[in-house]
């Protein structure tokens, strides 16, 4: 391979790591934001909306069939603005009300900007889909100044998620062109499991009742707690003792 060509590879490989870490730190600042939420709702609110998360970037491999798919012009500035989903973190809750909990407490943080809501729960897909997506920006603050970039949030109940992860491998093992009878077997099962939440939800509401809200500027002690709030902490025993 001819010098001037074999130095031009190597700044672009390098451009390209560089392009991909900020996204790397950006599902990591975004995944930090998850955790701080797991661990207040565990430690001080003795209930935890959240089973699990995990986080994803896409392989280099993954984006360029995107880049062809969308079409989108192989220049770095234009792929950050055309294919949000290259950082993805899926946040798996027990209850279909607590999809939107962690929606309204991670789109409520200042540092976020959201690109992009879409509510499959309210609307699932024809296929029977059902999760919250945000497309959300975030800045990360590098050495050499900051970049804002985006990531892509899943929300989803245990339900969902089973029902998703079962039709993603039912999809790549018919290459996407899923058998008539398969595809309604889907969409009936799709039904049973946002039936099954509805009745897990209805029996967590019979168990615990609604709980209020705690008020955001309740976490920075401006306004006084009310007795409402007390008394749910005090019907949740919390205590105030070190978490670690
Ligand atoms: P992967 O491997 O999970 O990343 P887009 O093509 O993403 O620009 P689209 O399709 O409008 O635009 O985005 P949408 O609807 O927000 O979906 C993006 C992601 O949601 C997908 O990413 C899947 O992870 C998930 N998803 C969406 N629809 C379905 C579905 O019908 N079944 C399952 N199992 N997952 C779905 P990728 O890139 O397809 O895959």
């Amino acid at each position: 391979m001819p010098d001037a060509l074999l130095a031009e590879f190597h700044v672009l490989r390098e451009e390209f790591s560089r392009f991909m870490f900020a996204y790397k730190f950006g599902m990591d600042e975004v995944t930090t934001k998850v955790s701080i939420l797991q661990q207040e709702f565990k430690h001080l609110q003795k209930y935890n909306p959240i089973e699990h998360v995990a986080s994803r970037l896409k392989t280099a491999e993954s984006v360029l069939d995107k880049i062809a798919r969308k079409q989108c012009e192989p220049r770095f500035e234009e792929i950050r603005a055309k294919i949000t989903d290259i950082a993805g973190v899926r946040v798996t809750c027990s209850f279909t009300s607590d999809v939107y909990l962690i929606s309204d407490a991670l789109t409520r943080q200042d540092d976020l900007t959201v690109l992009q809501r879409k509510d499959y729960v309210a609307e699932p897909k024809p296929n029977g889909y059902r999760s919250l997506h945000l497309i959300v920006e975030v800045p990360v603050f590098l050495s050499s100044g900051v970049v804002d970039v985006p990531v892509e949030i899943q929300i989803r109940t245990v339900a969902m998620d089973f029902w998703a992860s079962l039709e993603h491998k039912i999809f790549y093992k018919y290459s996407g062109d899923v058998p008539p009878h398969i595809a309604r077997s889907l969409q009936e099962a799709a039904t049973t499991a946002a039936r099954l939440d509805d009745e897990m939800e209805s029996l967590h509401h019979d168990v615990h009742g609604a709980l209020p809200p705690v008020p955001v500027e309740m976490a920075n002690g401006s306004i006084p707690i009310p007795d409402a709030v007390l008394a749910r902490f005090a019907q949740q025993r919390v205590t105030f003792a070190p978490l670690i």
